[in-house]
């Protein structure tokens, strides 16, 4: 005979799944220690969410949906917010969570942590589905993979009933009900007019740009693309996660030039990224228009596995869909052996603006105030990136992520990880966590303090599985900075001000990892290289100028109150 337990286990392992991000309790304490026994890896945390993180970004990572277990209602509501996230990153993951007997719940008579999990998930994912019955549990699992990973990647919750595991059936029938999930993420190949169209537009471009999204990343497209970019030799524009899909020193790279391009370039190929808010919308001042919501003037061609993700911004003028790998091969393949270079002109323009920006750059880097600020600390991490190319790096906060993004250039694809499309904070130790398991290269996390405090009790789990974690913490005593006033002039600190001088490096000694307080780049430096060659899990407190930071970072005009003061 088998049972629940075991035929979810072995549907896992059927259809390659390796590793489960979780926190046990009932009714799946023993589903984890089972699963343990059967050869998974079994991540423990302290707080769901961070659990979900850890997969969700492992579903990245893979390409394979990352797994997150967790106990019935409160338990599933903490991972409920890393699915959503990952459904908007477009990155497969799939949520399991126990739950409480469904004749009560149905019937609302208040059953231990009652929750109507299947109706609250599904409007925060890709697809969700309930397993009654054991003979079920292999087409419920391979819907749920299906689902993540098919088309426009996304998050699955797949709700598992506490009664479901002790179920038992024949072993021989429970396993003929599994299924081992033949192609889960076909290739889309897109039609042939569509990529005549986009040659045609490209082909008469006289400012063409290329943006590169995360999409791109996932896909793992990246000799297709590089091929693409050096051949036509247009210009391009990572988006954050798309950082290393080239490596940032590439000559085509117009990063250093972002504001001059994104208004100037009259045709803009967007491979796997979405004109959403951190593209304005494809339009208004960003892209050259007279006001706010004025297109510029630009035609877009766009690659994409989402069909409907097309128009829904600005008009796409070729729209070419399927997947990224399929897409670039079949334009290149379009585009013929002769193809013409963009003009002198328009890439002289690049070079020049890219030159003054990385020479100011490189004047604001090499000096050295004291107390640090993000310049001077964040040259130190650009060194020990350049010098780890193979490192993961997990970037958090406001001012310690928007200056981490353009301060520390990236060498490899899917090696930088961060806030993604919802700038969402809190990302950091699962990130961590999971950047180490699945790649067991040293991870270096950049967080602001602020960020840092949303998942910061993961360091025991850092310190409890051994992982080559560095935590390097820009501390400037608050939320952007450490100096706001108490308006009404109360006792209490303004609502951005911590604790100053808080010693987040004890944190991680309390559970036997190393902490460092670094004052200086050069303490910083020592850390990070000592960090990186022992591989052991350690904190850096790294001790920033606390009037170094601006509001909300890059995206200050976001905050409502900037549109009363314009
Ligand atoms: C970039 N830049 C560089 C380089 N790379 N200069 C020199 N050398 C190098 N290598 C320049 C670039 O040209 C820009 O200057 C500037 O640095 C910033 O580049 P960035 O960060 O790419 O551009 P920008 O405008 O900030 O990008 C917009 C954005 C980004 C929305 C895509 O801000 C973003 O990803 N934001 C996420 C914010 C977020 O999620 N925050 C979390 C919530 S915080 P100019 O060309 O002179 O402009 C809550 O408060
Ligand atoms: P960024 O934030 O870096 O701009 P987005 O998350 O906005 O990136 O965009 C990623 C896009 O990539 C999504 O529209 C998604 O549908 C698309 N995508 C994801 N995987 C693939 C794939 N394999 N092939 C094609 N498009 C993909």
């Amino acid at each position: 005979m088998t049972d629940g337990f075991h035929l979810v286990l072995d549907a896992l392992k059927l259809n390659g799944i390796s590793t489960i991000y979780g926190l046990p309790g009932i009714p799946i304490t023993d589903l984890t220690r089972m699963a343990q026994a059967e050869g998974l890896r079994v991540i423990s945390f302290r707080h769901e969410q961070n659990a979900g993180n850890a997969a969700a970004i492992a579903g990245f990572m893979n390409g394979k949906p990352g797994i997150c277990l967790t106990v019935s209602a409160p338990g599933f509501l903490n991972g409920l917010t890393a699915l959503a996230n990952a459904t908007t990153n477009c990155w497969p993951m799939i949520l399991i969570s126990g739950s409480s007997e469904r004749e009560i719940v149905d019937l609302q008579q208040g059953d231990y942590e009652e929750m109507d999990q299947l109706a609250i998930a599904k409007p925060l994912c890709k697809a969700a589905f309930r397993v009654l019955h054991a003979e079920d549990i292999g087409v419920g699992i391979a819907r749920a993979i299906r689902a993540a990973v098919s088309g426009r990647p996304g998050g699955v919750y797949l709700d598992l009933p506490a009664r479901l595991f002790a179920q038992t059936m024949d072993a021989a029938e429970g396993k003929n009900s599994l299924i081992e999930v033949v192609d889960p993420a076909p290739r889309q190949i897109p039609a042939p007019d569509a990529i005549q169209r986009a040659v045609d537009l490209l082909k008469n471009a006289k400012k063409p740009l290329i943006l590169l999204g995360k999409g791109a990343a996932y896909a793992r497209a990246e000799n297709e693309i590089r091929t693409l970019v050096e051949k036509s030799g247009i210009p391009y524009l990572p988006m954050s996660m798309a950082k290393g899909i080239l490596p940032d020193n590439h000559d085509q790279s117009a990063a250093a030039a972002r504001s001059y391009v994104l208004p100037e370039a009259d045709v803009v190929l967007l491979i796997g990224a979405r004109l959403n808010w951190l593209l304005s919308h494809g339009k208004g001042k960003t892209w050259g228009g007279k006001d706010a919501k004025s297109w510029g003037g630009q035609r877009f061609i766009q690659m994409d596995i989402s069909p409907t993700e097309m128009d829904s911004n600005v008009r796409i003028d070729a729209p070419v869909v399927g997947d990224i790998g399929s897409c670039v091969s079949a334009l290149l393949a379009a585009m013929g052996n002769s193809w013409g270079k963009p003009s002198a002109e328009w890439l002289g323009a690049i070079a020049e603006r890219k030159t003054k920006n990385i020479a100011k750059m490189a004047e604001t880097l090499a000096k050295d105030p004291s107390p640090m600020n993000f310049h001077s600390a964040l040259n130190v991490v650009r060194d020990i990136v350049k010098a780890n190319p193979d490192a993961m790096l997990v970037n958090e906060g406001a001012n310690a992520l928007d200056f981490t993004r353009s301060i520390v250039d990236m060498y490899k694809p899917r090696k930088r990880l961060d806030v993604g499309t919802w700038g969402v904070m809190g990302i950091g130790m699962g990130f961590a966590v999971a950047a180490a398991v699945e790649s067991g290269q040293p991870v270096i996390a950049i967080e602001g303090d602020s960020a840092f405090g949303f998942s910061g009790m993961e360091v025991e789990t850092i310190c409890r599985y051994n992982l080559p974690v560095c935590v390097v913490i820009f501390n400037n005593n608050g939320v952007y900075r450490g100096t706001d006033k108490n308006l009404s002039g109360g006792s209490d600190v303004a609502p951005t001000v911590f604790v100053k001088d808080s010693r987040y490096e004890k944190l991680m000694e309390a559970f036997g990892g190393v902490g460092v307080y670094a004052t200086t780049p050069a303490e910083l430096r020592k850390g990070m290289e000592e960090a990186i060659r022992s591989r052991k899990p350690t904190l850096i407190n790294a001790i920033i100028d606390e009037t170094a930071g601006t509001e909300s970072g890059r995206i200050t005009s976001l905050n409502p109150a900037a549109a009363l003061k314009k």
